[in-house]
C-alpha cells in the first residue's frame, strides 16, 4: 500500500487542518472565515470546496472583522479551539495585520493565511505585488512578522511538513500562544506534492500544564508567608488555564482578597466576599485602596499592563513584594518580580499546599458595600433629571436585563472602562472584553465569534457609535447565517472617552464630537436604518424605560438585535480609578495645559520614590 498521497499543497493543508484535535475529541480548528481573491481563490478555494463536509468555510465582509469573530471565538473558548482566516494577498492581507496585532497583544491563537505572490516569480510583479526595491524576498505579508507568534512563508508544498505542527505547537502552547501566520505562495497551493499519509493521522493537543520550579516556589513561599496583607490580581490566564475554581479555593483557604483585571473579570463571582473587584485606571476603590497598601501583590496570569497598574502608580507600599505566577517567563519576569513560571491551575494548587495554615493577617476592611451603594447610585439613578441618559444608567438597564447566562461584551470607547467599574459578573465567562488592543471595530464581529463558541449564551454586545462606525460590516454575516445576539449602541455622537481625555489633559474640546469637526451639514447618522438594511432587527429607544422594554424582546428575536439609544457624552463614573500615564505637552499657550503638566510632572515624581 502507498505511503504517500498526492495532494496540492492547499489540499494537504486542508486535510492537516481537520485532523487536530482537542482532548476533548473536537477539531482544533472550528471552521475557515474566507475571503477570495487573487491569491487564494482557486488554490485554496478549491481544496475547501472539496473538503467542505469536513471543515465549515465561511464568508465574511472584512479581512480584519473575520479575524476578530475567529479571535472573540478562542478568547471565549478559553483558547481550547479556535479559526482560521484566509485572504487574496495584498491588501485583503493587511487588512488583516491589525487584527493579527490584536491576537498578538492578547495571547489569542488563531490561524491566519494570507496568500502569497509567486514563489518562480513567473509574472513577477503580480497584481498587488508590493515590491522592495532592495529585497527580493519582501512581500506585503513581511507585515506580520512582528505580530505573529508563528510566521513562515510556504514557498515549496513540503514546507507544510514542519509548518503546520509548529503551527500548532505554537496555538495550543499556554506561554506561546497567539496568532500564527502561514504566508502561501499561490503557486504553491495549487502544486502537487506526494505527502506521507503518516502527517495525516489524527493528533491531540493536549493542554501543557507547566509546574513550578521548585525553587521560584519556595522562594514565593517564604515570601508570601512573611506578608501581612497581601493581594492577589487575577489575569486572563486564570480563565485559559481553568483555574477559577482553584483561584477561589487559594484566596479562601489563605484569605487573601482577589483584585481583578480587565481580562480576568469574572474569575469570581462579583459578590464573593474576598473579590474586591476591578483594579487600576478603570478601578474600583475596594481594589485600588487594599492594593495601594498591600505588603504583596501575586499576580496570576496577569500581563501587568498600565491600564491595571495605573501606570505602575497603583502599588505604593515601599516594601511590596511583587510575584508574578504566569506560564510566560517574559510576564514572569516583568518589573522586577519574583518569577513562578507555571500554569495558573497547578501553580495556585502547589503554593497553597505548600502554605498550609498560612492565612493573611486581617481580613481587608469592607469597603464593597460603600462601592456597590455608590455603583447602584449611578447605575440605577431615575433619569428625569437628566435630558440624555447617561453610559452608566444604560449599563444599569442591562444589568437589570441580564441574567447567569449573560455575556456581556466589548472593547473600546467609553464603556470598557464603565463597564469593568460598574458590570456585576456572576460566575467565568460572563465577562469578555477585549483590552489588550482595546480596538475599536471588535465588537460586533466578536460578539458573532462568542456566539458561535456558545451557541446558548445570551451575548449582549455594547459599542458606541465610533466604534460601530469603524467596523459593522459582519453585521450582514450575522444576519445571514442566523447569529443570535443583542447590540446596545451608545450614540453620544463621537468619541465622547477621548473627548474627555483631551479635556482632562487640558486640550480644548476638538475633532473628537462631531460637532466640533470641520463639517457643513451635521452629522445625524440612523443606527437603527443601518443596521436594518443589513438584515439585523433593530430600533432606536427614546429612554431607560423603552430600552428595558427592548431588551425584554430579545429572546424572541432571530438574528442580531440592535438597540440604539442617545447617551451623553460628558458623564463618566466619577468614582475609583487611579493615575494613568497620559503625557501632556510641556509647552503650551493654554493655561488649561500647563496646569495638567504641573500635575503630570508631580505624578511622575510621586512615581519615582515608589
Ligand atoms: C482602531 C482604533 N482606533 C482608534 C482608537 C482610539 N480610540 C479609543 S476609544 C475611541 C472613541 C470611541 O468612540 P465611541 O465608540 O463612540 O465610544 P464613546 O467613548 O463615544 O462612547 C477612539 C478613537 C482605538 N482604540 N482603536
Ligand atoms: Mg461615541
Amino acid at each position: 500500500m502507498s505511503k504517500t498521497i498526492r495532494l496540492t499543497a492547499a489540499q494537504a493543508m486542508v486535510r492537516y487542518l481537520t485532523a487536530q484535535m482537542t482532548e476533548t475529541g473536537e477539531p482544533f480548528i472550528a471552521g475557515i472565515w474566507a475571503i477570495f481573491g487573487h491569491g487564494n481563490v482557486a488554490g485554496i478555494g478549491e481544496a475547501l470546496h472539496g473538503a467542505r463536509d469536513q471543515i465549515p468555510t465561511w464568508r465574511g465582509h472584512n479581512e480584519q472583522t473575520m479575524a476578530h469573530a475567529a479571535i472573540a471565538y478562542a478568547k471565549q473558548s478559553g483558547r481550547r479551539r479556535a479559526m482560521a482566516v484566509t485572504t487574496s494577498i495584498g491588501p485583503g492581507g493587511t487588512n488583516m495585520v491589525t487584527a493579527a496585532a490584536l491576537a498578538h497583544v492578547n495571547r489569542i491563537p488563531v490561524l491566519l493565511i494570507p496568500g502569497d505572490v509567486f514563489a518562480h516569480r513567473g509574472p513577477d510583479p503580480v497584481l498587488q505585488q508590493i515590491e522592495s526595491f532592495g529585497d527580493g524576498t519582501v512581500t506585503a505579508t513581511d507585515t506580520f512578522k512582528p505580530v505573529s507568534r508563528y510566521f513562515d512563508r510556504i514557498s515549496r508544498p513540503e514546507h507544510l511538513l514542519t509548518a503546520l505542527p509548529r503551527a500548532f505547537r505554537t496555538m495550543t502552547d499556554p506561554a506561546d500562544c497567539g496568532p500564527v501566520t502561514l504566508a502561501f505562495c499561490q503557486d504553491v497551493q495549487a502544486e502537487a506534492y506526494d505527502y506521507p499519509i503518516s502527517f495525516f493521522e489524527p493528533k491531540i493537543w493536549y493542554q501543557r500544564r507547566i509546574r513550578p520550579d521548585m525553587g521560584e516556589l519556595d522562594r514565593a513561599v517564604a515570601a508570601i508567608k512573611a506578608a501581612k496583607n497581601p493581594v492577589i490580581v487575577a489575569g486572563g490566564g486564570v480563565h485559559y488555564s481553568g483555574a477559577t475554581e482553584a483561584l477561589q479555593a487559594f484566596a479562601e483557604a489563605h484569605d487573601i482578597p482577589v483584585a481583578e483585571t480587565q481580562a480576568g473579570k469574572s474569575a469570581l463571582a462579583w459578590d464573593h466576599p474576598l473579590n474586591l473587584g476591578p483594579i487600576g485606571v478603570t478601578g474600583g476603590d475596594p481594589a485600588n485602596k487594599i492594593c495601594e497598601s498591600a505588603d504583596l501583590v501575586l499576580g496570576v496570569g496577569t500581563r501587568f499592563q498600565d491600564f491595571t497598574t495605573g501606570s505602575w502608580g497603583l502599588f505604593a507600599n515601599p516594601a511590596r513584594v511583587l510575584i508574578s505566577l504566569n506560564t510566560a517567563a517574559y510576564d514572569a519576569e516583568k518589573h522586577g518580580a519574583m518569577p513562578v513560571q507555571s500554569d495558573a491551575l497547578v501553580g495556585l494548587e502547589e503554593l497553597t499546599s505548600a502554605l498550609g495554615a498560612y492565612k493573611a493577617d486581617a481580613l481587608a476592611p469592607d469597603l464593597k458595600a460603600d462601592w456597590f451603594a455608590a455603583v447602584d447610585a449611578l447605575t440605577d439613578a431615575p433619569t428625569d433629571g437628566n435630558a440624555l441618559p447617561t453610559d452608566m444608567q444604560v449599563i444599569g438597564a442591562v444589568q437589570r436585563a441580564a441574567n447567569d447566562n449573560t455575556v456581556a461584551m466589548c472593547a473600546a470607547g467609553t464603556m470598557p472602562g464603565e463597564l469593568h467599574k460598574l458590570w456585576k459578573a456572576p460566575r467565568p465567562g460572563a465577562y469578555h472584553m477585549e483590552y489588550g488592543f482595546s480596538c475599536m471595530g471588535y465588537e460586533i464581529a466578536g460578539a458573532m465569534g462568542i456566539k458561535m463558541a456558545q451557541p446558548d449564551r445570551d451575548v449582549i454586545c455594547f459599542t458606541g457609535d465610533g466604534t460601530y462606525m469603524m467596523a459593522n460590516s459582519e453585521m450582514a454575516t450575522a444576519a445571514m447565517m442566523g447569529i443570535r445576539f443583542t447590540v446596545v449602541v451608545t450614540d453620544n455622537r463621537g468619541y465622547g472617552c477621548i473627548n474627555r481625555l483631551q479635556m482632562g489633559t487640558g486640550g480644548a474640546e476638538f475633532n473628537n464630537l462631531l460637532d466640533h469637526t470641520i463639517h457643513e451639514t451635521p452629522s445625524a447618522i440612523d443606527f437603527a436604518a443601518h443596521s436594518r438594511a443589513m438584515g439585523a432587527t433593530s430600533v432606536k429607544v427614546a429612554s431607560i424605560a423603552e430600552l428595558e422594554d427592548a431588551l425584554a424582546k430579545r429572546g424572541d428575536i432571530s438574528g442580531p438585535y440592535v438597540i440604539v439609544i442617545d447617551t451623553d457624552p460628558y458623564p463618566s463614573t466619577p468614582n475609583g480609578g487611579t493615575w494613568w500615564e497620559v503625557a501632556v505637552p510641556e509647552v503650551s499657550t493654554r493655561p488649561e495645559v500647563n496646569e495638567k503638566r504641573a500635575a503630570y510632572e508631580a505624578a511622575l515624581e510621586k512615581r519615582k520614590t515608589q
